[in-house]
């Protein structure tokens, strides 16, 4: 698998303003985020996205699903409500190959996505 930026952001070799890290994940804020709360989940596990991902991933992609739950009641939008989107290769809009799950909030947010 090919060296991402989000790896780079795991080693500790490019700087993310991190909201959240334990052994298995980090969320950090989006550098260009697409709405007023823009949160990204990603396993510290390298894989490129959830097509990726096998039946040994279960517990750390249900992990990733409630920490993004968690961080919606921590920063205060999981009552007024939040959107959760894993894209997934070119015409799911993944730009960057390492899974990682988007939290968007602070918005009215439009469907269907672009
Ligand atoms: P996607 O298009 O689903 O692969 O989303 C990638 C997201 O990653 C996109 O919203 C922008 C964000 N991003 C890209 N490079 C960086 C970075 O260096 N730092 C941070 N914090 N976010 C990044």
């Amino acid at each position: 698998m090919a060296d991402t930026i989000f790896a780079k952001i795991i080693r500790g070799e490019i700087p993310a303003q991190k909201v959240f890290e334990d052994d298995a994940m980090i969320a950090i804020r989006d550098v260009a985020p697409a709405a007023p709360t823009h949160i990204l989940v990603l396993p510290k596990k390298p894989l490129v996205n959830i097509a990726d991902a096998d039946e040994s991933d279960a517990l750390l992609l249900g992990s990733m699903l409630l920490r993004a739950a968690a961080i919606a009641r921590d920063e205060g939008f999981s009552e007024s409500g939040y959107r959760l989107v894993f894209n997934i290769n070119k015409d799911g809009g993944q730009s960057v190959p390492h899974l990682h799950l988007h939290v968007l909030a602070g918005r009215s947010l439009g469907w269907p996505p672009g």
